[in-house]
This record gives C-alpha cells, structure tokens and sequence, in this order.
C-alpha cells in the first residue's frame, strides 16, 4: 500500500508508537527513524498507542514499530534496520559488512539488556500516564509489575539507583567516545542510532535526563546525534 504526503508518492509506511499528547518517544521507534534517516529515505507515519492490536494486525504481533514497504511486513527495530540494509544496499550502509552487522547486534543486545532495563523500568509510572486514552492502562501496569516483581510505584521511587546503574554502565563507551566521535568512528552508524534512540526515550517523555555528568563523552556525542539530520531528534 503507498501513501501520498505532501504530494510526494510514498511506498514505506512507519508504523510508531504515539501517547496522549502526541509524543513519540519509543526507543526502537526513534531507532528506525535515524536508520531511515540515514539511508535518505522518506516513509509515511502512522501512529498507534500502546498495543495497538487491531492497527497492527497485518503485521501478525501487536508491538511496535512495524515497517511495511510495498508487500514487504517487518516488525522488530533490529530487523527492520537489517531489511533496509538489504533492501537498499546502493544507499549509505547502516552496517557495513558482516563484522558491522555483528557488532551492531551485540550493541542491540547491550542497550536492550544493560541500558534499557534500568532506564525503562524507571519510566514506566510516566509512560503509563502518558498512555494514549486507547491504550490499555490496566494490562499495561499488569504487565510490567508481573515482570519486574515490583509496582511501578516501587520501581519510580527506585530511579536515582537506576541511573546510578545506567552510568556506570556507560562508563565503556563514555571511554570509547572520548576517543572517537561517534560509537561507529568519524561517522556514525547504526550502533549510534540503536543507543541514541534508547536515551531519546526519557528525553521525549518527560525530559528527565539521566545521565550524570561524569558521562563528558557521551553528553558530547548526544549533541552531536541530536544535530545530524537537520535536527530530527527535536522532532515529536
Ligand atoms: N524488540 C522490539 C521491541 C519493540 C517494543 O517493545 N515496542 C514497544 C514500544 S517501545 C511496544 O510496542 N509495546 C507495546 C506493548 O508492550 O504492548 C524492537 O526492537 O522493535
């Protein structure tokens, strides 16, 4: 299906996540539109609340952000990244070759696992506020209190440990960075776009910022991100 925006005939579709005040603030969203980005590519938006079940349906999951190209359905950030590549390998790479594909997976793992967590949990009791009046509230706290053992509550008034765990965590990469511009060398890549879309999250939720300021290199380097693409990262 090809939409038409602002007369131009487009063939790829975004789906994306939306709260109540029109804020896109997921972090795999934010991932798929720095890879978009990059590649010169323009896709349609359409945007869905948290599970988003029936918009969403197509795709055969109920999570976000899906991209339809054509006939081509992919789900899931990481593939989505890796379609693009595949799909479009005469634009710029988002990975270069094998290697670049491998590390940037290790890098999807690591922000998943070691970044997000943290940082994620911290911020559910302001997602589940922000909820788009569709979205189911009640199955949304369920959820995620089952998972952790914990009410979202508990684990609100946990943040400041939760970012005490964050930073420390950064600490390899705030080395890195002091080293080098961008998390891939001179130029960035996916595995910049995979970590900055993660700290997009709380920037366009409720711009809590969690980083400390022993994080010099990193703070520099979000800067840096937030100017590529004549400032997307400021776009709701
Ligand atoms: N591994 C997936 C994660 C996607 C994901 O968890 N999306 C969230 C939004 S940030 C979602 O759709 N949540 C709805 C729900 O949990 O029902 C990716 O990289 O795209």
């Amino acid at each position: 299906m090809s939409c038409i925006t602002h007369g131009v005939l487009l063939a790829i579709t975004l789906y994306d996540l939306v709260d109540k005040d029109g804020r896109r603030y997921s972090p795999y969203g934010w991932r798929v539109r720095m890879a978009l980005a990059h590649k010169g590519l323009d896709a349609a938006v359409e945007l869905c609340w948290h599970s988003d079940k029936e918009k969403l349906s197509f795709s055969g999951q109920h999570l976000v952000p899906v991209l339809r190209d054509d006939d081509h359905v992919v789900s899931d950030s990481w593939k989505i990244a890796c379609y693009l590549d595949d799909a479009y390998p005469d634009r710029p790479l988002l990975m270069k070759d094998e290697q670049s594909r491998s590390f940037a997976k290790f890098i999807n793992g690591w922000t998943d696992t070691i970044i997000g967590r943290p940082l994620v949990r911290s911020l559910y009791l302001d997602i589940l506020r922000s909820l788009h009046p569709d979205a189911d509230a009640v199955e949304f706290r369920k959820r995620r209190e089952e998972r952790n053992g914990a009410t979202l509550e508990t684990l609100f008034a946990n943040r400041t440990k939760d970012f005490e765990e964050l930073n420390r965590e950064l600490a390899p990469l705030n080395q890195l960075l002091r080293d080098q511009p961008f998390v891939t060398g001179a130029t960035p890549a996916y595995p910049d776009y995979i970590v900055f879309g993660t700290l997009q999250m709380p920037r366009h939720l409720n711009r809590v910022d969690p980083l400390a300021a022993s994080q010099d290199a990193v703070i520099r380097w979000r800067e840096a991100m937030r100017g590529l693409f004549d400032g997307l990262a400021d776009r709701a």
